[in-house]
């Protein structure tokens, strides 16, 4: 993809010029005669560098500068100015201006070496935010399902006990695992163990409503938060998510296998006032889902 310029001077021929070279140069080049219109173009098509001139009527170089820093998109900010006004141009770069050129340009290697070098520092700034943003995401991600995992579930969990006691709300979590996955992968493989676990995250997320959450939480086992959800609510929830497994076939390498889960859910802050003792009670409540038979779901009877 082009890098775009936004080239800002009241004079037609510097305009051209510029125009002229950097399109050589392989960019895509957008101008303005004075700084208001030039400020306006920036936020429309947010380019990756600005070149401005110094003195323009309306807006001077100074305020495109200001503008261009003020709207925090860290685009840098070339300044073209007379070998008279070389104070302003300290001013400039005093004020966060990238560089300046002193005009008439004469040598355009000096122009092209001022540009190129910003358009590869915006380049590897935008390169480094989008792998900090990865890692972001691989911190709070399983990595089969592409679920949040179970680091991120404490992060849920604390911020949704804060908003429910804040607010008056409650709120229900399942602990939902899958019954007899030891003998899916015995049975199909360790793979195919895989491909049912990241189908299984498919399905429920479907199931789900968009503002529940759904964690991995450990190897077979998957966690969702429903905020604002009674137990009522919540007893529709968990049949409808056994039924939709229930009802799947899964389906990889040409095996197919059916699966159940079994769901044990608990509330808050109605059930318990802690972290820990919820999730205890959802466990316990899952240990007798699977003590009745499997496929089932049972909401913690605890009462305080
Ligand atoms: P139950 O109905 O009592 O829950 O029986 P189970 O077989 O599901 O329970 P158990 O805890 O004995 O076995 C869980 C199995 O899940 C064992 C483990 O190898 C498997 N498992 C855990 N993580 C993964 C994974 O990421 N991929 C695959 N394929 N299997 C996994
Ligand atoms: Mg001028
Ligand atoms: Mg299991």
């Amino acid at each position: 993809m082009k890098e775009k310029i936004l080239v800002i001077d009241d004079e037609a021929e510097i305009r051209s010029l510029l125009f002229e070279v950097l399109q050589e140069e392989g960019f895509e080049v957008f101008g303005a005669a004075d700084g208001v219109e030039g400020l306006e173009l920036f936020h429309d098509i947010k380019p990756d560098l600005v070149i401005t001139d110094v003195k323009m009527p309306h807006k001077d170089g100074l305020e495109v500068l200001k503008g261009v820093k003020d709207a925090k998109f860290d685009i840098d900010v070339i300044i073209l100015t007379g070998h008279s006004d070389e104070a302003t141009a300290i001013e400039c770069l005093q004020s966060g201006a990238y560089d300046y050129l002193l005009k008439p340009v004469e040598d355009i290697e000096v122009l092209l070496t001022a540009v190129n070098r910003a358009i590869h520092k915006r380049n590897l700034e935008l390169k480094n935010k989008d792998l900090i943003r990865q890692l972001e995401e691989m911190a709070i991600r399983d990595p089969l399902t592409g679920l949040y995992n179970f680091r991120q579930l404490h992060v849920s969990l604390d911020e949704e006990m804060t908003r429910s006691q804040r607010y008056g709300h409650i709120f229900c979590v399942f602990i939902v695992d899958v019954d007899h996955f030891k003998a899916v992968n015995d049975n199909y493989g360790h793979l195919f163990g895989d491909h049912v676990l990241k189908k299984l995250g498919e399905i429920m997320r479907r199931t789900l409503r968009d503002t529940d959450r759904l964690f991995r939480y450990g190897g077979e086992e998957f966690f969702i938060l429903m905020p604002e959800t009674s137990p009522e609510a919540a007893a529709i929830a968990a049949d409808r998510i056994m039924d939709a497994i229930r009802t799947h076939t899964f389906i990889s390498d040409e095996k197919s296998a059916k699966i159940t889960v079994s769901i044990g859910g608990a509330g808050f802050p109605f059930q318990s006032i802690d972290k820990v003792e919820l999730i205890k009670l959802a466990d316990h409540a899952l240990y007798r889902a699977k003590e009745s038979g499997r496929d089932g779901f049972v909401f913690s009877k605890v009462v305080i």
